[in-house]
């Protein structure tokens, strides 16, 4: 018997791809993948599309003072929305899922309630978060935390950009910058789906993620000025190589994070040396060191070493070093009740679920603290992400988006 299925118990996943694959072009990369750092040109394009499906799906669309866009269902009765969403910007070597999965994930829900004639109990709504990847502007997260209060508005403007450039400006420029008020906005509650970016849920054969919390994050920016000097002329013991200590830092936070072991991981991602030449000892190097643990006590206990280390490099090496924080989150958890909500819908639609932390830092992080938060995962192939290669089965997408629906309609209610 062919299995009927109704608008509001299924997603349609060819609606949901084809979203997916017109987004991604925005942005596109020639060998695949996508560039679509915060603010830039190829944002603005995507905001612009993401805001044209919204409003086809009858959404009341506001952007507010920081570039958050959110998308509103009106429901049965007013007051807080339950809210789903995520990202659009992504890292320079992006791929179509990153954050874009849970936005066009959310609006899939909605095409369901509407092609059902839902009208839920409470409003619903997708959100579209400013910089979530903190890849072009510091800190990471930084719409969805100004959002829910929890990041200045005036901090989140002023932000400098790697290529200079300043937040508020940038709103300007693509013209984002909303007029309603960032801060004072809070959900009945918040769902967020997202791919796993890691290699657990393909590893073990599992198609869904309860999301229990996101582990801490301490992003620091390294600043060293050595001295610059001729590459075949100056003794060795002459030398101020500020190349050779960000070439250090990188090998000590690895065997930090080997040395600690369990959830410590640790990474410089961005390294750029001055004057950038074969043969000039380096006077300038800027890098950043990226520090992660799902225990706070430990990840504390990584950035000492760190800093103890830095202070041992300086005099050694004859450098100055100065260091610069770009973000510092807590580990967060998420609401129990979530959790077990996300399991409980995912195992209803027959699907094997796990709990599990997650590794990466999302929007989710920030409504945590102000309303019952959680976020579905769905597996990553080989893991990866941040890579051209990211990339999801359609089959997991489709399951993720049904958990979605699901919990979405447990939350909201569906009057009619
Ligand atoms: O860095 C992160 O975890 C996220 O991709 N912003
Ligand atoms: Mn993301
Ligand atoms: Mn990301």
């Amino acid at each position: 018997m062919t299995e009927t299925k109704t608008a509001t118990e299924r997603i349609n996943i060819e609606r949901l791809m084809s979203k997916i694959e017109a987004l991604g072009q925005v942005g596109g990369l020639p060998g695949g993948g996508v560039c679509r750092l915060a603010l830039t040109d190829e944002d603005k394009a995507g905001r612009d599309l993401v805001v044209s499906w919204m409003k086809e799906l009858g959404l009341k669309v506001t952007v507010d003072e920081v570039g958050n866009i959110i998308g509103i269902r009106a429901g049965r009765t007013d007051g807080a929305p339950f809210l789903m969403g995520s990202h659009i910007d992504t890292v320079r070597t992006g791929g179509y899922y990153d954050g874009n999965y849970g936005v066009l994930g959310g609006l899939e829900v909605i095409a369901c309630l509407n092609d059902a004639r839902i009208t839920t109990e409470i409003p619903v709504g997708v959100g579209v978060f400013t910089n979530e990847e903190g890849a072009r502007f510091a800190p990471d997260m930084l719409g969805s935390l100004a959002h829910q209060g929890q990041l200045d508005k005036e901090a989140a403007l002023g932000a400098v950009s790697i290529d200079g450039k300043v937040l508020r400006d940038e709103l300007v420029r693509i013209g984002y910058m909303g007029t309603e008020p960032v801060g004072s906005m809070r959900a009945a509650g918040y769902v967020e789906l997202h791919i796993e970016q890691g290699p657990v849920l393909e590893r073990e054969g599992i198609t869904i993620g309860a999301v229990e919390g996101v582990q801490g994050i301490s992003w620091t920016e390294v600043n060293i000025k050595g001295v610059s000097n001729h590459a075949g002329t100056t003794p060795m013991s002459m030398r101020c190589d500020a190349a050779y200590c960000a070439a250090r830092i990188a090998v000590f936070v690895r065997e930090l994070a080997l040395r600690m072991g369990r959830r410590q991981v640790a990474t410089v991602g961005a390294i750029t040396v001055w004057p950038n030449l074969v043969n000039v000892v380096a006077n300038r190097a800027k890098l950043t060191v990226d520090l992660r643990n799902t225990d706070n006590e430990l990840l504390k206990q990584a950035e000492a070493e760190l800093a103890a280390f830095l202070e041992q490099l300086k005099q050694d090496e004859k450098v100055g070093i100065e260091t610069r924080k770009l973000a510092r989150f807590e580990p967060v958890d998420f609401a129990p009740e979530m959790i077990d909500l996300v399991e409980r819908e995912a195992r209803a639609l027959g699907f094997s679920v796990k709990r599990m932390p997650s590794g990466a830092g999302h929007d989710a992080q920030a409504f945590a603290p102000n309303c019952p938060t959680g976020m579905i995962f769905v597996p990553s192939v080989r893991g990866i992400s941040h890579n051209i290669e990211e990339h999801t089965e359609p089959k997991d997408l489709e399951a993720g988006a049904n958990v979605l629906l699901r919990v979405v309609l447990n939350r909201a209610g569906s009057a009619a």
